[in-house]
């Protein structure tokens, strides 16, 4: 054994932490709902997370003000790139490591807003539902109306453990439309990278991000993403290559591309030797109604005595208000099959097959060929 191996855990917590990367080893699935030391919680519910998409709503807002195809691919890489590092850095520079999110309940909400300034027009909107417990599956909606820019996406994960690492395969996607001043629709693909967690047998989890994604238009544009982390292109942790390839049938005569750098810093677009992302300044934090304001069914109201107990260190209070929370779930579905009735979505509806999956997914041989979605209802509270 390392001298350093579990150097980040409380003295405490050692033997639980030793033993929860024990149950890890050859687990295959549902890792939200393994129970975890508690110095690796977080007070937060996953249900949040799709507020990492817009934590810079400017460049979110900037999509459609691109005056070509070309040009708005380019937006849309340059919006996506921008959100690598909330989605998956920001627990470590709040908390000192990546941490267990809140496993949210069936039904569980998060609303809230960025609301438009000087730099940017229009109010961008989210709404988050939980719409699946077993196994955990997030849905999203985020729109820009001024501009005519929507994302609606959904995420679960599938993990498991391999060289001491956790493996993340995300399964989901997001669609991106943007509907331009002639009328037309244009549409973008989104699929998500896969992640490791390394750092585990410190007692320091962390994330990095591994393989590929790709963004497919429906004009044919394909920024496709590729990360490596330490000793890979650069040695760098963080480190991503994009190559956004024009359509076959392009009118424009332009070679890919290529965009260099790290994900939670800047990057360089080699075509032009000039700056293209950077997000050394700060994010903007999405504006959410007072608790005293929220419903029950509401991320921040419905887990606040388990999150206030984590924050605070008494994880007896947690755990009791945790339990409390899961017992009525299980009472819910108990009823529910006792009454012959299932639970039903507020925004979301799902269908079996994604068409703009299967119709763009097609054009860079995605895989599964096809896949399944949740259908905003366009009845969120902030639109
Ligand atoms: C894997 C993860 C839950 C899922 C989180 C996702 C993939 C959710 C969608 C967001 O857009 C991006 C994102 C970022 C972080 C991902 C979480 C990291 C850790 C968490 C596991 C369920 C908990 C792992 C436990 C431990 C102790 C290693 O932290």
């Amino acid at each position: 054994m390392s001298e350093q191996a579990g150097e980040a855990v409380p003295a405490a917590q050692k033997g639980s932490w030793t033993s929860f990367l024990k149950s890890l080893a050859g687990f295959t699935g549902d890792l939200s709902a393994m129970t975890a030391p508690p110095f690796i919680l977080s007070p937060t519910s996953l249900t949040e997370f799709p507020a990492y998409w817009c934590e810079r709503p400017e460049l979110f807002a900037a999509i459609a003000d691109g005056k070509t195809e070309q040009a708005r691919a380019l937006a849309v890489l340059k919006w996506f790139i921008s959100t690598l590092k909330g989605q998956y850095t920001s627990r470590n520079e709040s908390m000192g490591s990546e941490k267990k999110p809140l496993n949210p309940v069936l039904g569980e909400l998060f609303y809230g807003y960025w609301p438009p300034t000087t730099t940017r027009e229009g109010k961008t909107t989210l709404v988050v539902e939980q719409v699946s417990h077993h196994p955990p599956i997030t849905a999203y909606h985020i729109e820009n109306a001024q501009k005519g820019i929507i994302l609606t996406g959904h995420n679960a994960q599938k993990t498991s453990f391999s060289g001491g690492s956790i493996i993340v395969k995300q399964v989901g996607h997001a669609v991106l439309t943007v509907s331009l001043p002639s009328g037309e629709i244009e549409e973008y693909l989104i699929t998500l990278p896969r992640l490791r967690i390394d750092g585990l047998w410190y007692g320091s989890p962390y994330i990095e991000l591994a393989e590929t994604n790709c963004i497919q238009s429906n004009t044919g544009w394909l920024s496709t993403i590729e990360y490596k982390g330490k000793g890979y292109f650069s040695g760098k942790s963080h480190t991503f290559k994009a190559t956004l390839t024009p359509p076959a049938h392009a009118h424009v005569s332009t070679s890919p591309h290529v965009i260099e750098g790290t994900w939670h810093t800047t990057s360089k677009d080699l075509n032009t030797g000039g700056a293209f992302h950077d997000v050394t300044s700060p994010k903007e934090e999405i504006t959410v109604a007072p608790i005293e304001e929220q419903s029950e069914w509401e991320s921040r109201k419905l887990w606040f005595g388990v999150a206030k107990g984590i924050r605070e260190g008494d994880f007896e209070t947690a755990a009791t208000f945790k339990g409390k929370i899961e017992n009525e779930q299980r009472q819910r579905r108990k009823d529910e099959s006792a009454g012959g009735t299932t639970w039903e979505l507020k925004h979301f509806k799902h269908v079996d097959n994604d068409p703009v999956y299967e119709r763009l997914g097609k054009l860079f041989k995605v895989h599964p060929p096809t896949e399944d979605a949740y259908v905003y209802l366009n009845n969120g509270p902030h639109s």
